[in-house]
């Protein structure tokens, strides 16, 4: 593939956001480039997140990329809340008028998106690490990256950075025009793959003493299972029959339950952080996705954010360069900070609820269970968790006030 040396809009990071948009811009006949600084092995394996909310399914679906999706993805009505020894459901369709989600893996997602990218554009160099943004603050910014051993450089009237948490775009920014609130957790999570079949046809977020437990999955066969663990922890410290043994402690309601074990095909320790940058924009530089804000897991919220960031800013590009309509631009980032902040809020929310603090008293369990309780009796409760999770609606949050 030959290396454009101008294009409209330089797309940094080719994870869910990068290539989403790159998908929906090729579509409205936005010209853009995609610069990945990993291989494409690495970027289609890396195991993360599993829940999609129906918005971001929509979006896929007008991507074009929803076949496999389509096919395969589970959709799911519930979940299934374990706490004080006791089983409780939220259903999502009664309690939020017919909403669901669906289990369809990030690495599915990426897998669908870079096939189709490089089956009909736009470019996508894997191998590609952006050093630098040069002349962010000019109407003609330049990306400077690397590429099978060069030094090359791109020219572009926009920089978007979907380059992660630890992404270069925002070093373009001068100090003290964005602002981050960032708030870590004194715990993290143990993520193991196993070849077993899911425990129940549904998830299970379990609150207990000995820390919170989650029983996902990837397809009827594999199972995506997780454990509050301290921070550091060594994931060899480890062994598969102490992360079973511990699954059955903390997700059994009842005596005698037991997951079904089998091969652990993949263990890792993943810490957990909130983060918000605001503004998203400046100038001819935007974020989007996890470069902009970050969730701790327990809500299942980043890939949807992401999604919906790439929504918003496709929109606005295409309203730029088709008749030359800066306003979505220019609103791009308190569209989505408003979601964001929501979605911080609910999975702060589900993570406080459901971790024991590290220092924890009795007092502080107990508070727990009352709330577990509240949403267990309380269809107001059940149905506040059920609207968040399955998703805010785009539309309302993008009116002006
Ligand atoms: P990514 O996926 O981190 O992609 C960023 C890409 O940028 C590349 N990059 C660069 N490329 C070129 N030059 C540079 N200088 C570059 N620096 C970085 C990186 O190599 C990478 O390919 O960000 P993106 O696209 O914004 O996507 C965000 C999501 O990946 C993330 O929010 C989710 O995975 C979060 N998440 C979940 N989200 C959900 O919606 N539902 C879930 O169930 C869910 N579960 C999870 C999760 C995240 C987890 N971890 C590992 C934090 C479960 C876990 C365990
Ligand atoms: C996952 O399947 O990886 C998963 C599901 C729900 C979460 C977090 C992760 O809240």
């Amino acid at each position: 593939m030959t290396h454009p040396r101008h294009t409209q809009v330089a797309i940094v990071g080719a994870g869910p956001s990068g290539l989403l948009l790159a998908r929906l811009l090729h579509r409205a006949g936005v010209d853009c480039v995609v610069l990945e600084s990993r291989d494409r092995a690495y970027v289609e394996q890396r195991q993360r997140a599993g829940i999609l909310e129906q918005s971001t399914v929509d979006t896929l679906r007008e991507a074009g990329a929803a076949d496999r999706l389509d096919r395969e993805g589970i959709p799911h009505d519930g979940i299934e809340l374990r706490f004080d020894g006791r089983r409780h459901r939220i259903d999502f369709p009664s309690l939020t008028g017919g909403r669901r989600v669906w289990v369809y893996a990030q690495t599915e997602v990426v897998k669908d998106l870079v096939a189709l990218q490089l089956e009909d554009g736009p470019p996508l160099h894997f191998d590609a690490p952006v050093h630098a943004v040069e002349g962010a603050d000019t109407d003609r910014p330049v990306v400077r990256y690397g590429h099978q051993g060069e030094e090359r450089l791109l020219d572009c009237d926009y920089v978007i950075g979907c380059d992660g948490y630890h992404g270069v775009v925002r070093r373009a920014v001068p100090a003290g025009v964005m602002r981050v609130h960032e708030r870590t957790y004194p715990y993290s999570w143990l993520g193991i793959l196993a070849d077993a079949p899911p425990v129940y046809d549904e998830l299970i977020y379990a609150h207990s003493e000995r820390g919170f437990a989650l029983a996902s999955m990837r397809s009827p066969h594999v199972s995506r299972l997780y454990l509050q663990v301290p921070n550091g922890e060594d994931p060899a410290a480890w062994p598969e029959e102490k992360i079973w043994d511990e699954l059955d402690l903390r997700l059994g309601a009842d005596a005698g339950w037991r997951l079904t074990r089998g091969p652990v095909t993949a263990k890792s320790v993943l810490p957990m952080r909130s983060s918000v940058t605001e503004p998203m924009r400046w100038g001819r530089v935007l974020l989007a996705g996890d470069a902009a804000h970050i969730v701790p897991p327990t809500g299942a919220k980043g890939l949807n954010l992401a999604a919906s960031d790439v929504t918003v800013l496709a929109a606005a590009l295409a309203a730029h360069y088709g008749d030359g309509d800066a306003s979505l631009l220019d609103s791009y980032s308190d569209t989505c900070l408003r979601r964001v902040w929501r979605a911080e809020q609910f999975s702060y929310f589900m993570t406080s609820t459901l971790h024991t603090p590290t220092e924890h008293s009795s007092f502080d369990t107990r508070l727990q269970v009352a709330q577990l309780e509240r949403i267990a009796r309380s269809h107001h409760a059940a149905a506040e968790l059920a609207e968040n999770y399955t998703g805010v609606a785009l539309q309302p949050f993008a009116l002006q006030p």
